[in-house]
C-alpha cells in the first residue's frame, strides 16, 4: 500500500519525479521541464555532447506549479519554438539537432546539442511592466537606458531594452544585472552581441505577433556558446513561448494599468476570485482547477500556437 508521506508519485507532492525514458539519463527537472542525456547505445554511457529537453504539462500560476497539468501545453509549447527556431534562422543558429524523440514524449521533446551556456538571462523588453516599471518609476531607467517621461503600465517603448538578469536557482527570482555585469562575466564582445541578438529577436517576433493579435511584452532567451557559429553565440532553452514571454492580446492592450495574460488570464482570474477558495497570501497551495478553467487555458495555449503559425495543432 503506498504511503502519501513516501510516495513521490502522490498527487500531493509538489515535485514529482521525472518520467524515467529508456536510453536517457535524467539530468535535471525545472519548474515545467525535464532535461535528459542521450545514453550512448555502445558503452551505456551519457552523451556529452547532446541533451533531450522534455516540456511537461504542468503551468505555474502565482509562482505555484498547479496540480491539474494542461493537455498538450507542452507540445504547443514544443511547436512554437521550433516554429520561432525557424523565423530567426537568418538571425541566430539554433541547438535544435532533431525532433526524433522517444514516443513517451513525442510532440514535446528536442533532441539539442549541449552548449556552454552563457551565465545570464538575456531579457529584451518591448513594453513597460513588472521588474522594468519598478525600476523606471525609481529613476526613470531600466538596466541604466534613460526612457522618455511618462510611461505606465503598458507603454509600449520606443524600442526593445536589453534588460538582463542573473540566472537565480531554483525556487528563488531572477535579478536584474546590470550590463556591466554581463560584459565582466562573458567579455564586451560577447555580451554586445547578446544584446544586440536578444533586442532583434524581440523585435522580430513582434512584427510578425502583431499582424496576428499578440503583443509579447518582453521575453527571456539563452545562449550557448559555439566557436563554429558566425557570432560564437547560439540561441538554446525554448524562444518566444507564454513560458519565456508575456503575451498580451493586442485588441485588449490599454496602457495604464496591468495588460491580461493571453494564456494565463483565466486560471488567475479564478484563484483570485472567491469561486476558488485560495487565499493567495496564505502560502499554501491552489486548489485544483475545475474543468471549465482548465479547458478554457487550454484553447487559449492553442489559440495562441495556432495564431502565430497559422497551423492547425494537432496532438
Ligand atoms: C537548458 C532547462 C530544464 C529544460 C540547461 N542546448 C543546451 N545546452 C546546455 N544546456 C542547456 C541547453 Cl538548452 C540548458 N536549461 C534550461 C532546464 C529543462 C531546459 F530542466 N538548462
Amino acid at each position: 500500500m503506498a504511503d502519501a508521506r513516501t510516495d513521490r508519485t502522490a498527487a500531493t507532492d509538489p515535485t514529482p519525479r521525472p518520467p524515467a525514458l529508456p536510453g536517457y539519463a535524467h539530468v535535471y527537472s525545472g519548474k515545467v521541464r525535464d532535461l535528459y542525456a542521450p545514453l550512448d547505445p555502445a558503452s551505456g554511457a551519457p552523451r556529452d555532447d547532446q541533451l533531450l529537453l522534455v516540456a511537461s504539462d504542468r503551468l505555474s500560476a502565482f509562482d505555484f506549479i498547479l496540480e491539474t497539468p494542461v493537455p498538450d501545453k507542452g507540445a504547443v509549447l514544443t511547436q512554437l519554438s521550433l516554429w520561432w527556431f525557424e523565423q530567426l534562422e537568418d538571425l541566430v543558429p539554433n541547438h535544435v539537432v532533431s525532433t526524433d524523440v522517444p514516443a513517451e514524449v513525442a510532440g514535446r521533446a528536442v533532441l539539442v546539442r549541449r552548449l556552454e551556456m552563457l551565465p545570464v538571462e538575456c531579457v529584451a523588453r518591448a513594453y513597460l511592466t513588472g521588474g522594468g516599471l519598478r525600476e523606471y518609476r525609481a529613476d526613470g531607467r531600466v538596466s541604466g537606458v534613460l526612457l522618455p517621461e511618462g510611461l505606465v503600465d503598458g507603454s509600449r517603448l520606443p524600442e526593445p531594452v536589453f534588460t538582463p538578469s542573473t540566472k537565480a536557482q531554483q525556487g528563488e527570482h531572477d535579478e536584474p544585472m546590470p550590463y556591466e555585469d554581463v560584459v565582466a562575466a562573458v567579455g564586451e564582445r560577447t555580451a554586445e552581441r547578446a544584446r544586440l541578438l536578444t533586442t532583434r529577436i524581440l523585435a522580430r517576433g513582434n512584427e510578425i505577433a502583431a499582424e496576428r493579435g499578440i503583443l509579447i511584452a518582453d521575453t527571456k532567451v539563452e545562449f550557448g556558446l559555439d566557436d563554429d557559429a558566425p557570432d560564437g553565440l547560439v540561441l538554446a532553452d525554448e524562444v518566444l513561448t507564454p513560458d519565456s514571454s508575456r503575451f498580451w492580446p493586442a485588441d485588449q492592450w490599454e496602457p495604464g494599468h496591468t495588460q491580461p495574460s493571453f494564456d494565463k488570464e483565466f486560471v488567475r482570474e479564478w484563484l483570485l476570485s472567491p469561486a476558488s477558495g485560495w487565499d493567495k497570501a496564505s502560502g499554501e497551495a491552489p486548489p485544483p482547477m475545475p474543468g471549465d478553467v482548465l479547458e478554457r487555458t487550454r484553447a487559449k495555449y492553442v489559440e495562441a500556437y495556432e495564431r502565430l503559425t497559422g497551423r492547425t495543432f494537432t496532438a
